[in-house]
């Protein structure tokens, strides 16, 4: 398997990316990589180097990744726009070395790389330098990138794949839904999700296709791409299908007429990272036309399960990905039997190498060579069923995985608040939303807006509560634990 990226220069003049400077070829993707690794060998990076990323969205962050690859070096992408607080634990913890940035982000980069006394390497001057140098092979078995993801304990836990991982990721979803060169994506979501880096960037790029990187979704903005009839393929996660559903249903006569006729013309929409409403697989149905197709993934396995090109049953999240092996087990591990609910286990070459740092947390997630996902599913004669999480402290907000556990930790500190305790609550538009039960620590009663401007300065925008309930004790079993199902019933 060619490692991600080596490829680059052999498609040649053609567009790889589109990006809020223009357009770029791939050869001049690839010369950029190399700038960039020259830059950072330069500046000391040795293999195994951690780099963190707080370049835009485009041609820089592209050529940050690649050239930190080529470089030996193991790429943290970081969300430029999450406070310094929520980003001090990433660099820390994995000890970044460099910091990629263009102009726009050089201040962001000057703070986080003062955590660990980092070097800072400006992107857009280096490749505008243009040197270059005998680069390293890159070995499948080196670590290539760390993908922080929140668990059930503590702090996130990077996530750490090597060059083999993330390519056998990118070849099952070529093989599956059949990327070619021809293909033209438009990438909405972050970069620092496998979403929005695996699936949707690395992947087209691989096989030589098209990238446009606005940077952010917006959705009229985002229709206006699907109804440009450049676009073949599109993959979001629920709630961005539902802020287009609700777009669109905004929209005047002639542009509803407009979008829907042109959306219908891409060859493939898919929907994934949580549960996909079957109400907003129907509604989107009736308006593009295009039967979502509904996957299933997770940061250490990339794409597990998902539905095919040929057949797609609502409600369910299809089968395994090439490649790719899955079982369900009862508690003790045990295989149940077809169509019995268990906890998904997965094996593959897919699957991460290690949590960085947390050889407990690694061991405890594997079981004789199986990850053990924590998602309770079920296998049908329509593919497989996901019910749910094991953990009731996992929440998944707009596709963002969050640990309540962690958003407590947080809030604890806050001077009014004595206790506290965070749940999930259905919720239509973002699958589910962060709301808290809190004790008064005194009289004072910060309102709900003053609580989320406090929240957003210390966490990622989807970890901040957008609920907040004062009770005067917290509900708790005989064992003193508090009952988060009985949390939940005092929303209503
Ligand atoms: C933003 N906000 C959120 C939030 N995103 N709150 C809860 N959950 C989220 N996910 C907050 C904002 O701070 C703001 O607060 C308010 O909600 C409205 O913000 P917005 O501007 O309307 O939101 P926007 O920036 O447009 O973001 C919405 C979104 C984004 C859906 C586009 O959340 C997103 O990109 N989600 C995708 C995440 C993703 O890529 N997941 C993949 C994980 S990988 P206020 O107070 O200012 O109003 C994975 C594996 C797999 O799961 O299978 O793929
Ligand atoms: P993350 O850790 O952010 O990668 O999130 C992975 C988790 O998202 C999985 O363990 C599932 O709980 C959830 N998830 C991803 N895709 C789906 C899907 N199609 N349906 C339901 N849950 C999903």
């Amino acid at each position: 398997m060619a490692a991600l990226g080596s490829t680059l220069a052999s498609f040649g003049e053609s567009l790889s990316i589109v990006d809020r400077d223009g357009e770029q070829s791939y050869v001049a993707l690839d010369g950029a990589a190399n700038a960039v690794a020259a830059a950072l060998v330069d500046a000391g990076a040795r293999p195994g180097s951690v780099v963190a990323s707080v370049c835009p969205a485009g041609r820089w962050w592209l050529a940050g990744t690649y050239g930190a690859w080529r470089a030996g070096a193991v790429l943290l992408p970081l969300e430029a726009s999450h406070p310094p607080a929520e980003l001090r634990h990433p660099v820390t913890d994995s000890g970044v070395t460099h910091v990629l940035c263009t102009a726009e982000s050089a201040e962001l980069a000057n703070e986080l790389a003062s955590f660990t006394n980092a070097q800072i390497v400006d992107v857009r001057e280096v490749v505008a330098a243009g040197s270059s140098e005998k680069l390293l092979e890159i070995s499948d078995d080196g670590d290539a990138m760390i993908v922080y993801t929140s668990g059930t304990t503590g702090l996130p836990k990077g996530v750490v794949h090597t060059h083999r991982s993330l390519g056998a990721q990118c070849s099952a979803m070529v093989e599956a839904w059949a990327w070619t060169a021809a293909d033209r994506i438009v990438c909405v979501l972050p970069l620092n999700h496998v979403h929005g880096l695996v699936n949707v960037t690395f992947t087209s790029l691989s096989v030589g296709a098209v990238l446009e990187t606005p940077g952010h979704f917006d959705a009229l903005e985002t229709w206006e791409r699907l109804a440009s009839g450049d676009i073949t393929v599109f993959m979001a996660v629920p709630t961005i299908y539902s802020r287009l559903v609700r777009a669109w249903l905004d929209a005047d006569d002639e542009t509803k007429a407009r979008w829907s006729s042109r959306a219908a013309s891409l060859r493939l929409m898919v929907s994934g990272s949580a549960a996909l409403p079957v109400s907003t697989l129907e509604q989107w149905r009736e308006i593009s036309g295009h039967v979502l197709l509904e996957r299933y993934g997770m940061t250490e396995l990339g794409m597990v399960l998902g539905n095919t090109l040929d057949r797609r049953v609502p409600g369910h999240v299809g089968w395994p990905f090439p490649g790719v092996e899955v079982r369900i087990v009862s508690e003790d591990i045990v295989n149940v039997p077809d169509g019995d609910v268990g906890e998904l286990l997965v094996r593959g070459t897919q699957v991460f190498s290690r949590y960085l740092n947390r050889p407990d947390a690694t061991a405890e997630s594997f079981v004789d060579g199986w990850f053990r996902t924590g998602d309770v599913a079920q296998q049908t004669p329509d593919g497989y069923r996901l019910l749910g999480r094991a953990s009731v402290d996992i929440i998944k907000s707009g596709g963002e995985k969050v640990s309540a556990l962690e958003i407590e930790e947080v809030f604890r500190t806050h001077p009014a608040i004595a206790d506290c305790a965070v749940v999930g609550l259905p919720d239509e538009e973002w699958g589910e939303r962060v709301a808290m039960a809190w004790i008064a620590d005194s009289g004072d009663r910060p309102t709900d807006i003053e609580f989320r401007a406090w929240g957003k300065e210390r966490l990622a925008p989807a970890k901040v509560p957008f609920d907040y309930l004062c009770i005067s004790e917290l509900p708790r079993n005989p064992m003193g634990k508090v009952t988060k199902a009985a949390v939940k019933e005092l929303f209503g």
